[in-house]
Order: C-alpha cells, then sequence, then structure tokens
C-alpha cells in the first residue's frame, strides 16, 4: 500500500546556490546560481514517493562566498524550521566548495535534533550527466528517515552520507568527490533504504547567540617566518588557527610569531596539512608539536585548517574561557 501524501514525512528545503542551483548564463556562458527551491524540487519527481517537500530561498551565492554570519543565520533558520512538529528534518541546497565549513557550523549549533542533510552536486543543473537531482534525491530520503534522528548535520552525495565533522572535499570535479579520511561514510542511500554504518552519538550542541567572524588560518610551509602571524595579531584578529605538517609541527621560524599571539591572550587551535589522522603534539625541537603544546597551543584533534576556525569562531561565541575551548578540541567531541 503506497503512502499518501498526508501519510509521508515533511521535509523543508532550504537554497542557498551553489553548482546544484546553477546553470549557464545564455550570454556569457558563466556559470552561476539561476535556479529557485521551485524548480529544484520540481526536477525530482521521485521525492513525492519518500516525502512532500517545500521549500524556501536563503541566499543564491557560490559557496565561496558563504560567510560564517550567513552560515549561522542558516542554523537559526533550520532551527526555527524543525521546530515545527510536522517537519521530519530538513536539505540545504548548497555548494561543494566550502560545504565542509557550513554542514559543521550548522552541525556545531543546531538544537534541533532533527536531520540537516546538505545536497550539493559538481555538475549543473544543465551539464550532461548533473548529479544534483540523484543527490537531492538521496539528500531527501536522509532528511525524512527516523534512523537520521540525533546526527546533526551530514553532506549527502553519491549515496553517500557524510558526518559534518569529518566530511571534505577531495576532488575538483569528480562526482565522487566527497570522503571522510579515517573515518568513511556514516552511512548509505541503496535502492531500499537509508542504512547507517554507525550508531548516533550523543550530540552537544553549543547554545551560541553570536559567533566571532575575526578568526584567521594560516597555513604553514617550510622555512616560513612569523610576519604574516605578526601582522594578523595586529590586524585585531580574536583567534588563530594555524595548520602545520604531520602530527602537528610548524617551522621553528614561525613560532615567534605564536608566541606574539599568545602572549596577547589569543587562542592558538593547531592542525595539520595531512588528509586523515588527529594531531600527536610529540615532538621537541623549535616548532615540534610538543614544543607549542608546552606554549599554550591548543591540539585540533581531527579537524582540518577550515573546520577548525569554523569550530574557534563558534566557541569564541561563547566563551573566552581558553581551557573551555582547549576541552572543546581536545575532549571526546573530536578523535585525538
Ligand atoms: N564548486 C561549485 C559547486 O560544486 C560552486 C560552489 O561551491 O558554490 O557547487
Amino acid at each position: 500500500m503506497t503512502a499518501t501524501p498526508e501519510q509521508l514525512p515533511q521535509v523543508r528545503l532550504i537554497a542557498t546556490g551553489g553548482t546544484i542551483a546553477s546553470r549557464p548564463d545564455p550570454r556569457t556562458g558563466a556559470v552561476g546560481p539561476a535556479v529557485d527551491p521551485a524548480e529544484l524540487i520540481a526536477a525530482v519527481p521521485a521525492v513525492a514517493d519518500y516525502a512532500t517537500v517545500t521549500g524556501e530561498p536563503f541566499a543564491a551565492v557560490a559557496s565561496w562566498n558563504m560567510t560564517p554570519a550567513m552560515m549561522f543565520a542558516l542554523a537559526q533558520r533550520l532551527d526555527a524550521v524543525l521546530a515545527d512538529p510536522q517537519i521530519a528534518g530538513a536539505v540545504v541546497t548548497h555548494g561543494t566548495d566550502t560545504v565542509e565549513e557550513t554542514s559543521l557550523l550548522v552541525d556545531l549549533v543546531l538544537q534541533s535534533d532533527k536531520p540537516v542533510c546538505f545536497a550539493v552536486a559538481q555538475r549543473h543543473a544543465a551539464a550532461p550527466g548533473a548529479d544534483g537531482p540523484a543527490n537531492l534525491t538521496a539528500a531527501v530520503r536522509v532528511a525524512a528517515s527516523p534512523a537520521a534522528r540525533g546526527r546533526g548535520a551530514m553532506v549527502v552525495a553519491n549515496d553517500e552520507i557524510h558526518a559534518a565533522v569529518s566530511v571534505v572535499k577531495t576532488h575538483t570535479t569528480n562526482p565522487a568527490t566527497f570522503a571522510s579520511p579515517g573515518h568513511g561514510p556514516a552511512g548509505v542511500v541503496t535502492p531500499i533504504g537509508v542504512h547507517f554504518a554507525v550508531p548516533a552519538s550523543s550530540r552537544q550542541p553549543l547554545d551560541v547567540e553570536w559567533i566571532e567572524e575575526r578568526v584567521a588560518l594560516v597555513k604553514l610551509v617550510t622555512s616560513m617566518d612569523d610576519r604574516l602571524l605578526r601582522w594578523f595579531v595586529d590586524d585585531g584578529i580574536a583567534g588563530l588557527v594555524i595548520e602545520g605538517s604531520g602530527a602537528g609541527n610548524v617551522p621553528g621560524t614561525a613560532v615567534p610569531g605564536i608566541e606574539y599571539a599568545l602572549d596577547r591572550g589569543l587562542p592558538v587551535v593547531l592542525t595539520s596539512r595531512c588528509h586523515a589522522g588527529a594531531l600527536a603534539p610529540n615532538y621537541g625541537t623549535p616548532g615540534g608539536g610538543r614544543t607549542l603544546r608546552d606554549l599554550g597551543v591548543i591540539a585540533g584533534g581531527e579537524l582540518t585548517g577550515p573546520k577548525a576556525r569554523i569550530a574557534l569562531l563558534v566557541l569564541l561565541g561563547l566563551t573566552q574561557d581558553h581551557e573551555r575551548i582547549r576541552r572543546h578540541f581536545e575532549g571526546d567531541r573530536y578523535p585525538q
């Protein structure tokens, strides 16, 4: 017996732009967001078997133009939408470039335990083999699934479900671009269902009323000195994330800049350029991870540099207490 539309779960689609909502401008050929939420939904008639989907616009931007303020406003809108008892879950259409940042920010602050599934595409709506319709259908199915409750924000692409905390974009153009290095997908979407490989972990959303946008991320490479770090500090940043190498090490020549930031009371979070694995700040020597941690640098666990920046700017909206910030990054929220 098939469910009537009244019996189906209701899913809200919030559109932000990205390739999934893009097509080429007929005059210039340049690709940009041009597809409204109603068109996105109309392009996937198969979702009507799984959910009743309604849509609303939030933004129409390429995702490299998303800002933390927009991400936070999106999270607040999601909580308002999900407070409706009729709504089972939400889908956010978004660009692939920065969905790993937006989904993490939403995951950190979303108070609702209903699922938020980010749907993306690498090929625009008019391209041969456009992946948007399949990804959107899968995202709706996950958002409508009771099994997705309590899992926060996820990215659904290529029939895989990735947790916001671990998902990264790995390829510039291939539709199979999303991965969770060191973990694999949290689940899959198959013709017969939505299956999670791991149980939902207990979420502890952060109850923040604002976020601190003045957080910089600096990638440190061999022989780099401290000038860029000092410039950021003098420019008035409120927090600093550094991306070093290996288990969490930076060139010794940059360390005076890190001390400069710490001496001025800034939290400094260390991440690695490696694609998988948590930090292991063991090494002495100038710039070694142990040396940095002894100075007061916080180890960023498995978070990539862009993700650690998002986490730090959210945390700074909650507290200035460096020990609390340290507990967030070095506690059991992220693998260490
Ligand atoms: N890279 C494009 C995308 O895949 C554009 C964007 O990120 O907005 O969606």
